[in-house]
């Protein structure tokens, strides 16, 4: 059984984020979602999501692809994340490239490439004009 991790906001939930967490789900067995809390959100971006954590996490959980979820309170918890949920791999967006390679002690850890041309910040964009 091969457990995959990977993080995110998913705020205003895109077909970027479909394919990285379909990718993701196809490197094993099992994949695990952390959707990161309005909490730390705000503390990282500045702003709070447009879709509430509890939102979020609904959206994610109801996924095909996605077997659990649960809420990331601090991106410096990865390393308990991932021995909490035994993960065998890391998996998340090149926009991360080389920031979580520390990891690579205890699971293997993979890039991919973004989806070119989408992300939530154009999403908004596009509805505001
Ligand atoms: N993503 C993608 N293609 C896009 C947009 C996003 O592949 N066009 C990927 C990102 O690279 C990331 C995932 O989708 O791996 C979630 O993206 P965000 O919701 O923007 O997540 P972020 O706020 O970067 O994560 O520990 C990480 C934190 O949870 C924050």
């Amino acid at each position: 059984m091969t457990t995959v991790l990977t993080f995110g906001t998913f705020d205003v939930f895109h077909v970027g984020h479909l394919r990285i967490l379909e990718r993701a789900a196809a490197l094993g067995d099992r994949l695990i979602v952390g959707v990161s809390s309005d909490a730390l959100n705000i503390a990282k971006k500045g702003r709070a999501p447009v879709f509430s954590q509890e939102e979020r996490l609904c959206l994610v959980r109801a996924l095909r692809c996605v077997d659990e979820v649960f809420v990331e309170e601090a991106l410096e918890l990865k390393r308990d994340y991932l021995r909490q949920c035994r993960a065998d791999i890391l998996a998340m967006g090149d926009d991360w490239r080389g920031r979580f390679d520390e990891f690579g002690d205890i699971c293997r850890v993979v890039y991919f490439e973004r989806t070119p041309a989408i992300s939530t910040t154009a999403v908004i964009e596009k509805i505001r004009l």
